[in-house]
């Protein structure tokens, strides 16, 4: 157990995830590779160290996901497009500086196409629903600059839609408020300017009562911590201007102490296996506690402060 970041560790790590195209997890996990790039990327950004993976190699790995017929991205070269891996493609590009590569106007396409008529978004064209991948229509067309083509009023229907009795949101109209759909609707109503659409004092409560007594978050009621909710959690709290809530000092102990102090990574909870989903969600909540020399991140889009800077998107987040 450390009580410092291990940063040089968990670059390795995460260069690491790139030298195991033998194992079997390699290939089980292939449904999640661009996503997971992009976690690997934005967790060596916030630890200031981006170049520790080859910029041009990424860049066309992402663009050979590319699906040409349907116009979004799939998730590993050959792969259906689906929403998920579209942002994760628009994040990555954005993040260095290549949106230039992409077919903005295919792309745009592609993601409106998605949307129902109730105003939900489905992830692919077989269907499902969730908001979830509402945030992932807001968010790439908003990076892409494309938010204008969006029928807002409707995207914000359903939303309202998923808003529960206690101030949350779930997954689909009905479904329990959960953090990390919490955090999705409030960043897509964030990005579309409707954050009137929450009871801020209701909800701010809900979030900062995930936090149990050894300082780590849970997920919703009931439920174990999780260091992954350092970001789900943190990122709702911090779009309401409410970070202060929960107490950063034990939350900080608890990411440190999920990391692997031998092979480095981050895990969900201390001792057990560390994955790149909760390195970057435990270092994204630790630069959102302001722990020193991490890279601000915008807690809206996940990606660094700075780049959404560049992309005038920035809309003044005080962590
Ligand atoms: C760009 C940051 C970013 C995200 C893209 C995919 C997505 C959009 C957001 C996911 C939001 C979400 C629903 C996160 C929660 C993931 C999670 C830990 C689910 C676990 O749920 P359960 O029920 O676990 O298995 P609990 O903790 O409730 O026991
Ligand atoms: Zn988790």
């Amino acid at each position: 157990m450390s009580n410092v970041l291990l940063t040089d560790l968990h670059v390795s790590y995460i260069q690491s995830l790139d030298n195991h195209q033998d194992d079997l997890a390699y290939h089980l996990t292939s449904h999640l590779r661009l996503n997971g790039v992009y976690w690997g990327l934005t967790a060596l950004c916030v630890m200031n160290r981006q170049d520790a993976l080859p910029r041009d190699d990424m860049i066309e790995f992402v663009m050979s996901c590319w699906d040409h017929e349907a116009g979004g991205f799939g998730a590993h070269p050959e792969h259906d497009a689906h929403i998920l891996p579209t942002l994760s493609a628009i994040q990555i590009l954005a993040i260095q500086n290549a949106l230039d590569r992409l077919d903005v106007e295919r792309v745009t396409k592609y993601i409106l196409s998605l949307q129902n008529p109730s105003g939900s978004f489905s992830g692919d064209f077989f269907g499902e629903t969730d908001t979830r991948f509402t945030y992932c229509a807001v968010s790439a067309l908003s990076l892409i600059g494309k938010l204008g083509l969006l029928d807002v009023e409707k995207t914000v229907a359903h939303i309202r839609k998923c808003r529960n009795f206690d101030g949350g949101f779930g997954s689909s109209p009905g479904a329990e408020s959960h953090a990390g759909q919490v955090f999705v609707c409030c960043a897509a109503l964030a990005i579309m300017d409707r954050l009137d659409e929450v009871n801020y004092d209701m909800l701010a409560w809900w979030l900062a009562e995930r936090q149990l007594p050894n300082g780590g978050l849970n997920g919703r009621p009931e439920k174990l911590e999780d260091v992954c909710y350092s970001f789900w959690v943190l990122s709702a709290l911090s779009i309401l201007n409410k970070l202060p809530w929960i107490d950063s000092d034990m939350l900080i102990s608890f990411i440190l102490s999920a990391q692997d102090p031998e092979g480095g990574g981050i895990a969900d909870r201390p001792g057990d296996m560390v994955d790149v989903f909760h390195t970057v969600f435990g270092v994204a909540g630790l630069s959102l506690l302001g722990y020193p020399q991490l890279r601000d991140l915008d807690p809206v889009y996940c990606m660094p402060a700075d780049v959404i800077e560049r992309l005038g998107l920035r809309k003044g987040w005080k962590a």
